[in-house]
């Protein structure tokens, strides 16, 4: 696409969206300041750098896709040239594996600031902030249940870990000048009926308790629900209750994954309920398929009614947005840009959405007028706003990206 046709078809778009009530030139500076968390799992399928243990804690990377990162380079080479090809502002979300641990084993009631020196350093060069999150899983110490774990000695060993993590998080965000948002998500549950879920999750409840004693104020703590995991699927110990009481009476951040509820579940209309009662939230946005199967984020229903409620609740403000998905079953780079832009897109048709006249209208009572503008909302020449703003920040325009992952894909990940 040509430069002059792209900025051609935006004025077209402008004037049509103003005509509405909608200005564009606003939506799209917010859709550039409101950063996007890629999450650093999605070039080596969760495997971090801590050892060769494989992944578990009920979640599972299908596909052999060749060109995997293998260690901290090629992972961050990765995220830098996907970064390449994503508009706006960028943060990276680290969980605790990916320590720079110089091929030492420093095991996760060890972990310190030390390993993420070279991380704080990178992420200042290449202008990302980081987020942050303590790793329950892939440990021989995992099992099926670890800051609810009875044995005082495994409880023990994962409160440590996350202590040192919401540390590691607060030297992140105080070197950054903007809080970490740390995120602990434990798969604690049990593959089969069990009797005691109320201890399970008191022990949970009393784990997070200490966890969070001590005041740290450049990082901010969230909390993720779940559904189930695969080996653990009879009972959860995080469960969106257990989770949404937590966060409400701890005011902590309420992390909501859009993977982790039941397929017909409208995951979006809990936006406005949550935001009652916690005080900011978190997204992992995903696809589930069937199951909790992580599938590459893309602009569907879920998703655009997700950033819509966001944007509808006037809390964008209140989301930090973040990705969690993990294919190896195409080409792991672009499936990091897919997701990320269709994201930013869900977000933009959120943003562009003629809300002061639909907001009229139901304040009238005027369904059918409601309900008549919301569907032809959905025929504005939204792809102008959005390959405007991939002009404007200089990133490839529509399908240009294509041909770029392709020659990354020669040059550097099949020869892996
Ligand atoms: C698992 C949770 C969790 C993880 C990442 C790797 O179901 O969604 O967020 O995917 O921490
Ligand atoms: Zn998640």
């Amino acid at each position: 696409m040509k430069e002059a046709q792209i900025l051609k078809s935006y004025e077209v778009a402008r004037e049509r969206y103003a005509e509405l009530g909608v200005d564009t030139d606003k939506a799209v500076e917010i859709l550039e300041a409101t950063p996007i968390s890629l999450h650093c799992w999605q070039t080596d399928d969760v495997m971090g750098f801590e050892s060769d243990a494989g992944l578990s804690g009920g979640i599972q990377t299908t596909g052999n896709y060749p060109g995997r990162a293998r260690n901290i380079d090629e992972v961050r080479k990765d995220v830098l040239f996907a970064k390449s090809l994503i508009a706006g502002s960028h943060r990276l979300n680290l969980h605790e594996i990916y320590g720079d641990f110089q091929g030492k084993f420093v095991d996760r009631d060890e972990v310190e600031v030390k390993h993420f020196e070279s991380w704080i350093q990178w992420a200042k060069e290449n202008g990302f902030k980081l987020d942050f999150n303590s790793t329950s899983f892939g440990h021989p110490k995992s099992g099926n249940l670890s800051l609810s774990n009875p044995d005082p000695a495994i409880r023990e060993f994962w409160i440590e870990h996350t202590k040192r993590c919401r540390r590691i998080a607060d030297a992140m965000g105080k070197a950054q000048g903007d809080p970490c948002i740390m995120n602990i998500w434990v798969h604690d549950g049990s593959k089969d009926l069990i009797v005691d879920r109320h201890l399970y999750r008191r022990i949970f409840a009393e784990s997070l308790d200490e966890i969070l004693e001590e005041e740290l104020p450049d990082m901010k703590t969230c909390l993720e629900a779940k559904l189930f995991g695969i080996g653990l699927e009879s009972y959860t110990v995080g469960s969106h209750d257990f989770v949404g009481g937590y966060c409400a009476t701890r005011n902590l951040i309420y992390t909501l994954d859009t993977g982790h509820y039941e397929m017909t579940e409208n995951v979006s209309d809990m936006v406005a309920s949550l935001l009652l009662f916690v005080p900011e939230l978190m997204l992992h946005v995903s696809r589930p398929i069937r199951w909790d199967s992580d599938h590459v984020t893309i602009m569907n229903d879920q998703t655009l009614d997700l950033f819509k409620e966001i944007v509808r609740a006037d809390a964008l403000s209140r989301s930090h947005i973040g990705l969690d998905y993990f294919d190896a079953a195409i080409n792991r780079i672009g499936a990091y840009v897919i997701g990320t832009r269709a994201t930013q897109k869900c977000l933009l048709s959120a943003l562009l959405e003629p809300l002061a006249k639909l907001r009229e209208y139901e304040k009238a009572d005027k369904g059918f007028q409601r309900l008549a503008l919301m569907e032809e909302a959905k025929t504005l020449p939204f792809g102008a706003v959005f390959d405007y703003f991939n002009l404007k920040n200089e990133v490839p325009v529509g399908e240009a990206f294509i041909p770029e992952i392709e020659k990354y894909e020669q040059e550097v990940t099949s020869k892996r």
